[in-house]
């Protein structure tokens, strides 16, 4: 069995595995070999892999359970809908409906009760310069707070929403209208506690609308301070793609961007496979909408 050679690439996360061909399976000491690594550096880098769709999903499935990304059913790979398609390249005669996936700071699937455990991203095509790809470590956005700012985000709970992905309104009016039906708002707590290292984090992402019990102009001041602080650029790092790179990141402790710093007249084609994660947060209650609301709740009791 090869060595497995593991290089950090950057100070907040990012580590390069070496000796590994993701195309076979695991050994057992592999898996923990990786998953360790994993735990440490957040995103892991495994360069000049040969993975094709089903070999993308056998590789996912030894860190968890497969996603079949129904809750956002479009452009998946037609034989595997585990598999999703993020690509600028048309379909169908069509542009593609994932050309500008991941163009604000988000955790996957964070508008759902599952949100993703980790994912799975294989460069397929990429531009000659440029279409990088940013993960920020939301452990270090956590511990880097003040202890008052910490005490303050203890309690927050906040309402994340599918309709904050970017360019969401301009996708294909249908779809939006499907998704959003699929998708209610749905409430997470801000600080959570990652189930295999115990490390508090923040978990952010510009894809929140508001706090539980606030209204969004109290809200947006803090929301915004937040992903300031989170993604500031010392807890960041930022990948630049070769072909044939998988690269992997825990969606629990990492936020992450997909830059578009590139010629979109180039193809960019990668592969994604997400793991589902624990299930968690809750479908927004009408009552918890605001803090407005919550007062006229309190009026009708008096
Ligand atoms: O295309 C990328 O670099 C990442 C897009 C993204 O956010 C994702 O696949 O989850
Ligand atoms: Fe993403």
């Amino acid at each position: 069995m090869s060595e497995i050679k593991v290089v950090p690439l950057g100070y907040a996360a990012g580590a390069a595995v070496h000796g590994l061909d993701l195309s076979r399976p695991l050994a057992p000491a592999q898996q923990a070999a990786v998953q360790a690594a994993w735990n440490k550096h957040l995103v892991l880098v495994f360069p000049q892999q040969k993975l094709d769709a089903p070999g993308l999903i056998a590789f996912t499935r030894n860190f968890g359970e497969v996603e079949r990304n129904d809750n956002v059913p479009y452009y998946r790979d037609p034989d595997y809908p585990e598999v999703l398609l993020v690509s600028n390249k048309p379909r169908n005669g069509k542009p593609s409906e994932t050309r500008n996936t991941g163009r604000n700071w988000h955790s996957d699937l964070s508008y759902t009760t599952r949100p993703a455990k980790g994912s799975v991203l294989m460069c397929k095509e990429k531009p000659d310069v440029g279409g990088d790809t940013m993960f920020a470590n939301m452990y270090m956005a956590y511990e880097s707070l003040s202890a008052p700012m910490r005490k303050f985000v203890e309690d927050l709970q906040a309402i994340h929403d599918i309709s904050l992905i970017k360019g969401f309104e301009k996708r294909d009016p249908e779809q939006v209208a499907a998704l959003k039906r699929r998708n209610p708002p749905i409430v997470h707590s801000v600080v959570r506690v990652h189930p295999e290292t115990g490390r508090k984090l923040l978990f952010v992402s510009e894809r929140i609308r508001s706090f539980v019990g606030m209204t969004e102009e109290e809200s947006k001041p803090i929301l915004d301070f937040l992903n300031r602080h989170a993604t500031s650029p010392e807890f960041v790092y930022r990948h630049k793609w070769s072909v044939d790179d998988v690269v992997m990141w825990d969606n629990r402790c990492t936020l992450h961007i997909a830059l578009a710093d590139f010629d979109q007249t180039q193809p960019r084609h990668m592969m994604r496979c997400s793991m589902l994660g624990e299930v968690s947060g809750a479908v927004l209650e009408e009552q918890q909408m605001d803090a407005r609301s919550l007062g006229s709740a309190i009026a009708a009791m008096s």
